[in-house]
């Protein structure tokens, strides 16, 4: 058994949202939200029909509006406000559900549904409401230019030197609800285990990337994440105070 540590780095996807009423992306039929991830999170996507690509994110946007956090959120909102050591949340989620629920150590690597990005004065700013393909930038007020603040496939995830900072000093790595089939996330994993970090899974079944955890949780977000930041908060209290 690994000790108490002392700086985490917890990475989360669709499955921590799905008990608030968010769709993951791989559901059996492999479709999203009935589209076709390539059809609607590319660059190319949005060249080639850019009021399909606005649809997409518009419907998910507005979807917000209706879904709160759940448990999980919650309790990772709580583990963030009492845990004294470093802790970074790296969302691969576009949804708000995390800010919501409290948490301010996060950031989210894929964008943002609640954010736009002006391709004329390469702004990025707060979104909400419809945007589709007339919206006029808040900044230079060019109509037409603005596109969803998102990471699509084929494109940069935001703050990687942040993230690789993080899990570099981290001697706890938790992934809840992913599928470890998207890179680079995917991948920290294996920068935690180099680093010697000790490694979590929380899943509602074993990802791609399972074997390389050392340890597994297996039920819903929703009662296993609340079940460990109370194991965690327990044990740091029970520990002798670090110098
Ligand atoms: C990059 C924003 C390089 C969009 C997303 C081969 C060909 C082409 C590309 C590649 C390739 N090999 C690697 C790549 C790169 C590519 C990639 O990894 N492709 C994969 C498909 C092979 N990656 C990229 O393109 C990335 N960029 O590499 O750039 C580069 C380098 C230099 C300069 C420029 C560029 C960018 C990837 C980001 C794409 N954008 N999202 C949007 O949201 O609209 S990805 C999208 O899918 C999500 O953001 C998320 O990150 C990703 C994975 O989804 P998950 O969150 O894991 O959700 P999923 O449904 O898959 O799984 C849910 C899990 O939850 C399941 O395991 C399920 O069991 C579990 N679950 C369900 N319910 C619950 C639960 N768990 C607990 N409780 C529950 N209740």
């Amino acid at each position: 058994m690994h000790g108490t540590p002392e700086n985490i780095v917890i990475l989360t996807g669709a499955g921590i949202s799905a008990e608030s009423g968010l769709n993951t992306f791989r559901a059996a039929d492999g479709l999203w939200e009935d589209h076709r991830v390539e059809d609607v999170a590319t660059p190319d996507a949005f060249a080639r029909d850019p009021a399909l690509v606005h649809r997409f994110y518009d419907a998910r946007r507005a979807r917000l509006a209706e879904v709160e956090p759940n448990a999980a959120h919650v309790a990772l909102a709580r583990l963030d406000a009492e845990w004294p050591g470093d802790l970074l949340i790296v969302t691969q989620n576009v949804d708000d559900l995390h800010e919501r629920a409290g948490a301010r150590r996060l950031l989210h690597m894929h964008g943002e549904l609640m954010s736009g990005w002006c391709l004329s004065c390469d702004e990025k700013f707060g979104w909400t409401g419809d945007m589709g393909e007339g919206a006029a930038c808040p900044v230079c007020t060019s109509p037409g230019a603005v596109r969803p603040n998102i990471v699509w496939f084929g494109e940069m995830p935001y703050e990687m030197d942040r993230i690789e900072q993080a899990l570099m000093g981290a001697d706890l790595f938790v992934s809840i609800g992913t599928s470890g089939a998207v890179y680079p996330a995917a991948g920290f994993v294996q920068t935690a285990r180099y680093r010697g970090a000790h490694t979590l899974e929380i899943n509602l079944e074993p990802s791609q990337g399972s074997i390389f955890f050392d340890e597994r949780r297996f039920g819903p977000a929703g009662v296993e994440v609340p079940k460990w930041v109370g194991e965690l908060l327990q044990s740091a209290q029970s520990r002798p105070m670090s110098s």
